[in-house]
């Protein structure tokens, strides 16, 4: 298939390709309250179902080459703290089990990824999230990631390292698998641990379950807002598509994280080429 932002995106709502037209801004603008409200944005019905389509299965062709990783780990992605009390949200870890195919393993062919490239799309998030000009995350591997989960994964309870993330739904499991968020937990200025500790003993008065309905594009404050992905039941894949920006160009991320994420730490030079 040919890949055509006119038909990706359903333009009737979302014109991305027509930044001066007021509809544009419209959205522009209401997304952006929500971000401000929320710390989050829903742009629900953003690909159209043709291209949903061809997502999914683009995302079941490349599940297999998915890195998986599984282990223990703290709301604050660093290794537990050993000087605070035992029950401390700095101390705590809980599970979990992901399988990622890094930017650098997406095909060029990949409708993800042509999504990804498109300039137009780059800009529209740039006009929600407000920031100044925004550029496609730099990292070779952590650019664009899509997101594959099977049976028994999950993602723990966490805050990001970045800013905000951008989410697109393409495929939900057939049960579980669900992305919950405590808007807003923290701030620059207070972690609130107490009532991040209420969390993790099992208050969830403060959470809200947002709906994994293909073709919503989520924008997401996920440095201030608390979140996980609940355990996936059954036997289809959870796919999403997490697409990365930065306020500065050709920033990329640690060694480290590489291997943990990926499993290695060199990009590959070129993408696999694989029909899809
Ligand atoms: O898969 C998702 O919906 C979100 C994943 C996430 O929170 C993350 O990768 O940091
Ligand atoms: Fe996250």
């Amino acid at each position: 298939m040919e890949f055509d932002l006119a038909t990706a995106v359903a333009k009737d709502r979302y014109p991305i390709t027509e930044p001066e037209s007021d509809a544009y801004d419209e959205v522009v603008r209401a997304a952006r309250a929500s971000l401000a409200r929320h710390g989050y944005a829903e742009l629900s019905g953003f690909a159209t179902h043709d291209f949903i389509d061809w997502l999914t299965r683009d995302a079941e062709a490349l599940a297999a080459t998915a890195f998986r990783s599984v282990g223990q780990g703290t709301a604050y992605l660093a290794a537990p703290d050993g000087e605070v009390e035992e029950e401390h949200p700095l101390r705590r870890v809980m599970p979990f089990g992901v399988r990622v195919v890094a930017y650098d393993a997406i095909p060029f062919a990949s409708p993800l990824r042509k999504l990804y490239e498109s300039p137009e799309l780059t800009a529209f998030i740039s006009a929600i999230v407000d920031r100044g000009e925004l550029y496609p995350y730099g990292d070779p591997f952590g650019a664009l990631n899509l997101s594959v989960m099977g049976e028994g994964d999950e993602l723990q309870w966490h805050y990001d390292q970045t800013d905000f993330v951008v989410s697109l739904a393409i495929q939900p499991s057939e049960a579980g698998g669900f992305f919950d968020v405590v808007p807003k937990m923290r701030n620059a200025n207070d972690e609130h641990f107490d009532r991040v500790r209420a969390l993790f003993d099992g208050d969830e008065s403060e959470v809200v379950t947002l709906p994994m309905t293909p073709g919503t594009l989520l924008i997401f404050e996920g440095r201030h807002s608390i979140h996980r992905v609940s355990k996936i039941e059954g036997n289809r894949f959870r796919h999403v598509g997490l697409l990365a920006y930065d306020t500065v160009p050709g920033r990329q991320g640690s060694a480290a994280l590489r291997q943990t994420r990926y499993g290695r730490t060199e990009p590959f030079l070129t993408p696999p080429t694989t029909r899809s």
